[in-house]
């Protein structure tokens, strides 16, 4: 276990936001009695929970290894990965949910994620400058190709939707293709790289902006129409 630096300010404000954006949306799922409708509420209701955990274990310092890379010590914060490994499915299950799109559909992206975020997580931790880029490329290309094969499904899905849970399926797979391709951008970039152009405070300032618009951002959309999600459970 490390201490953390400068940096836990932002992953203070991490905990703090991700708490506050459960709190919401288990506020707005209150009074909702439709048991189809509540499957949205349940699984956007975790995706900050866990995020909260994870964001208060690496401000407290449990999160976060020393990995000695070429005689370098870098601060990686692995308890990043372990988010990403539950919240990132729960988000492609939420838009697939929303979508109407099929069950293996369903399996392909979530498969493609967890592969996304083990080769990242291994890249993290591996010894070797090179090999850390070699596997960066490997969750790279998942990241490509899931985004890609989200794209072509959501589309094959379109005709079995209303218009109006089109348009929001629309407006969240944008947000979320936008906001994901920038987690590669900012890794290799930052400490993880080990090029070292992002500094680990700035690094730390991102993802918990990427974070947060990714998880509480996305969930405020998603659940703030409550016509649209009602659409959803009743054309099934
Ligand atoms: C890693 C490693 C380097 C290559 C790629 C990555 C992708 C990460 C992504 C994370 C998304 C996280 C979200 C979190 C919470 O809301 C793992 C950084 C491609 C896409 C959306």
């Amino acid at each position: 276990m490390a201490t953390p630096g400068s940096e836990s300010i932002w992953l203070w404000i991490g905990t703090i936001g991700m708490t506050l954006g459960m709190l919401g949306f288990i506020a707005r799922g209150w009074g909702v009695s439709d048991e189809e409708q509540q499957r949205f509420y349940v699984l956007t209701i975790f995706i900050p929970a866990t995020a909260a955990v994870a964001y208060f274990s690496m401000a407290t310092g449990f999160g976060l290894a020393e990995i000695e890379v070429a005689g370098q010590v870098l601060d990686i914060y692995w308890a990043r990965y372990a988010d990403w490994l539950i919240t990132t499915p729960l988000l492609l299950i939420d838009l697939a949910l929303l979508a109407q799109a099929s069950r293996n559909t369903i399996y392909t992206l979530v498969g493609l994620d967890v592969l996304m975020i083990v080769t990242g997580l291994i890249g993290a931790l591996a010894a070797t400058p090179a090999i850390r880029i070699v596997w960066w490329g490997i969750s790279t290309a998942l990241l490509l190709f899931l985004l890609y094969f989200l794209v072509q499904s959501l589309n094959e899905a379109a005709s079995r939707q209303t218009e109006s849970v089109r348009s929001l399926t629309t407006t969240l797979r944008n947000m979320l293709i936008v906001l994901w391709l920038a987690y590669p951008v900012v890794w290799i970039l930052g400490t993880e790289g080990t090029i070292g152009l992002i500094p680990l405070y700035v690094e730390t300032a991102a993802f918990m902006v990427l974070d947060l618009t990714a998880k509480v951002g996305f969930g405020f959309v998603l659940l703030r129409s409550h016509s649209v999600l009602d659409e959803v459970a009743h054309t099934e």
